[in-house]
């Protein structure tokens, strides 16, 4: 595969200040080296321009920071657009998860994508039902075609609707909603696999029903994967943590199954916040990942 690594170091969810310094957490990890081990052919886009936070206006308080993220994420889009129209995939480094605005929409600007969404959070929020304002907290409802209509059209051609269908889209280890948010999801019609539903069934079988929404009549499937759906004691140093989540191996299979199926077109890894990690376990454990995504195996399945 040839695989292309962009950074985004976008940090505009106040406090919690970090997250714009996990493309360097991941990369310093060794994502490139670890990706060539496997026989890819990699290259690295470097950085995405972000401004920081302290430099722009935060503007309309139930969607902060709207102007600098539309700019950056139709940067992202642009180059993310490139990228997959070249056959190629992207590795996508955040960054918090409005990475995903841009990454998920260029990718599927001309073609219809699946999303696999790995997340303590459903990142499901509107202006209207956001409790705190913070943009991260509404990529998949934009997505989805539901915000405001600077976010629901960001990176894609004009007036084609939602970027993704909610009826190929699954949500993957959530155990925070907010009330409201809950709601829209519901009426969306996204797929959510709570933890709940991954203790009762199985990491194993909730992927292979996630697999199954985001493939069905799509040409390919955009993994999404939030570092905080892992639970804190493997990944602490994630911009939100919440307790309950993904272990160590459930987090790896879910990885090893989306490689399986040989549909994944592009891969984001977000919310790595080296300021409340531990020795950069978090962002060796997104390398470990990444690499389980695309293609590594100790044996294979038996
Ligand atoms: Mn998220």
């Amino acid at each position: 595969m040839h695989i292309e690594i962009m950074g985004v170091p976008i940090d505009f969810g106040p406090g919690r200040r970090g997250v714009d310094m996990g493309p360097s957490a991941i990369r310093y990890a060794g994502l490139q080296a670890g990706l060539e081990a496997l026989g890819h052919t990699v290259e690295d886009r470097g950085n995405v321009q972000v401004p920081p936070s302290e430099t722009c206006e935060s503007g309309d308080p139930r969607l902060r920071y709207l102007d600098a993220i539309v700019a950056v994420e139709q940067r992202t889009a642009e180059q993310v657009a490139s990228i997959v129209t070249a056959g190629h995939m992207p590795v996508v480094l955040g960054g918090d998860h409005s990475i995903a605005l841009g990454s998920v929409a260029g990718a599927a600007r001309d073609r219809t994508l699946g999303v696999i969404w790995l997340d303590a959070h459903g990142d499901f929020n509107t202006a209207d039902t956001t409790p705190s304002g913070n943009i991260h907290g509404m990529p998949l409802a934009a997505l989805c075609g539901y915000g405001d209509e600077r976010l629901v059209g960001l990176g894609g051609s004009a007036g084609t609707g939602p970027r993704v269908s909610p009826q190929n889209v699954a949500v993957v280890g959530v155990r925070d909603l907010d009330l409201e948010e809950r709601d829209l999801m519901r009426e969306a019609g996204v797929t959510v696999y709570s933890m709940e539903a991954v203790d009762r069934y199985g990491i194993g079988e909730v992927m292979r029903r996630a697999i199954d929404i985001a493939s069905r009549g799509t040409q390919g499937i955009y993994v999404s994967l939030d570092l905080d759906v892992l639970d804190p004691m493997y990944a602490p140093g994630v911009g939100t943590p919440v307790t309950g989540g993904l272990t160590y191996r459930e987090a790896h299979l879910a990885a090893e199954m989306l490689a399986e199926t040989g549909q994944v077109v592009g891969l984001d890894l977000v919310e790595v916040n080296p300021i409340l990690d531990q020795r950069n376990t978090t962002g060796a454990l997104a390398v470990e990942l990444a690499l389980s995504a695309l293609g590594k195996r100790v044996w294979g399945q038996t």
